[in-house]
C-alpha cells in the first residue's frame, strides 16, 4: 500500500523510479538484495517494504514480525550502503513509542518507557531500523533518514479480517453487513482506544517531501495531528458505506495502546499539511474498494 502510493507520488517528480516486485526479488535473500542494489545503483532508496499487520496478527506472529523485519531492513540498508547510495528513507511506525507516552507523542519520547505488548516485536524491529540509519549516518556520514507514520489507510490496503488494520477491517465488515441486510456490526475491543489516521496518499506526499528536504539525525513523525476513538471511527465508516447497522463490541479482542496521537509539529513547521480529511479519505478509499471488488482484485 505505502510503496504503491510513493510510486504514484513520484510520477510527477523528475526521476526514474525503480521498483522490485515480490516475484522479482526476495528481500529476505541477502545475496539477492546485494545483487539487485549493485546492478541498479539507485541514487536514493525508500524502504517501504515490511512485514505489517493489524493488532491480532502482530500479537499472534511475534517471530515473523520481529525476525522478517530485522532481516529485510538490514539487507536493504546494508546493501544500499555497499552500493554507495547516499540517501535512504526508512519507514517505521508510531508503535515505536512507549505504551503510555505523554500525548501528543514527540520524537523525543523514543525509548523512555515500556512498549505496548501486542506489537512490541514489530516496534523493536522498527526501532532497530531507525537506529541502524542513525548508526550509518554517525559512522559513515551518509544521509539515511527515518520517518514514523501514524496508522495509514487507503487504496491497496489489506482487507483480510484476521491480518488487517482497523480501517479496512471495518470497511469490509460494514460493506458485508449492508450486502447481507444485517443489523449489527462487530468491532473488536472496547471501542475506547484512540487512533490517529492518515490517508496513504498524504503519507506518500509527506515522505517525498522529507526525502527531498530533510537531512537530520532524528526521525520525523508523519501524521494528521488529530485522533478519534475506534467507536467514532466505526460510526464514520458505517455512514460512508451506507450500512444501517448498530455497532457491538467484542471484549475478547485486544484494545492495544489506549492512545497514540503523534506530535507532528516538526513536520507541520515546514508548512506541510494533509489534503484529505478523515471523512473524504474514507470516501475515496471506499470507492476504490468498490471498484476493485468489481475488477476482482479485492477478494472477500
Ligand atoms: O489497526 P489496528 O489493528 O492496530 O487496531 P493498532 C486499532 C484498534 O482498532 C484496536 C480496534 O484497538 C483494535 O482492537 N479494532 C476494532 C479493530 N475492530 C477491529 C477490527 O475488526 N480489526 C482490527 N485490526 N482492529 C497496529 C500495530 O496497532 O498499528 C502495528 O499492531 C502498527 O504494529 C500499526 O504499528 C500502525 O493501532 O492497535
Amino acid at each position: 500500500m505505502v510503496g504503491s502510493a510513493i510510486v504514484r507520488r513520484l510520477a510527477v517528480e523528475d526521476c526514474e523510479v525503480l521498483t522490485a516486485s515480490r516475484d522479482e526479488l526476495d528481500l529476505l535473500d541477502q545475496a539477492g538484495v546485494r545483487r539487485w542494489m549493485a546492478d541498479r545503483r539507485p541514487d536514493a532508496v525508500v524502504m517501504a517494504a515490511a512485514k505489517v499487520g493489524g493488532i491480532l496478527a502482530n500479537d499472534r506472529f511475534p517471530v515473523d514480525f520481529l525476525s522478517e523485519n530485522l532481516v529485510v531492513q538490514t539487507n536493504i540498508i546494508d546493501s544500499a550502503f555497499r552500493s554507495e547510495v547516499t540517501k535512504l528513507l526508512f519507514l517505521g511506525s508510531s508503535c515505536i513509542y512507549p505504551k503510555l507516552a505523554a500525548q501528543p507523542i514527540s520524537e523525543d519520547a523514543l525509548l523512555t518507557g515500556p512498549l505496548e505488548p501486542t506489537n512490541e516485536w514489530y516496534a523493536i524491529a522498527k526501532i532497530a531500523g531507525l537506529k541502524l540509519c542513525q548508526a550509518y549516518r554517525r559512522q559513515y556520514g551518509v544521509d539515511y533518514i527515518s520517518a514514523m507514520p501514524t496508522n495509514l489507510y487507503g487504496p491497496g490496503d489489506n482487507f483480510d479480517l484476521n491480518s488487517s488494520h482497523v480501517v479496512p477491517a471495518l470497511m469490509r465488515k460494514a460493506y458485508e453487513t449492508k450486502r447481507a441486510g444485517g443489523k449489527t456490526m462487530q468491532v473488536w475491543g472496547s471501542g475506547t482506544p484512540m487512533r490517529e489516521f492518515l490517508h496513504v496518499d498524504d503519507a506518500a506526499d509527506a515522505l517525498v517531501y522529507l526525502l527531498k528536504a530533510y537531512a537530520g539525525d532524528s526521525h520525523v513523525n508523519v501524521g494528521s495531528g488529530e485522533d478519534i476513538t475506534i467507536a467514532e471511527l466505526a460510526r464514520a465508516i458505517v455512514s460512508v458505506v451506507g450500512a444501517e447497522a448498530t455497532i457491538t463490541f467484542d471484549p475478547t479482542k485486544p484494545d492495544g495502546t489506549p492512545r497514540k496521537l503523534m506530535d507532528v509539529s516538526r513536520l507541520f513547521a515546514t508548512g506541510w499539511r494533509p489534503r484529505y480529511s478523515l471523512r473524504s479519505g474514507l470516501e475515496q478509499t471506499f470507492s476504490w474498494f468498490l471498484r476493485h471488488i468489481e475488477q476482482g482484485d479485492v477478494r472477500l
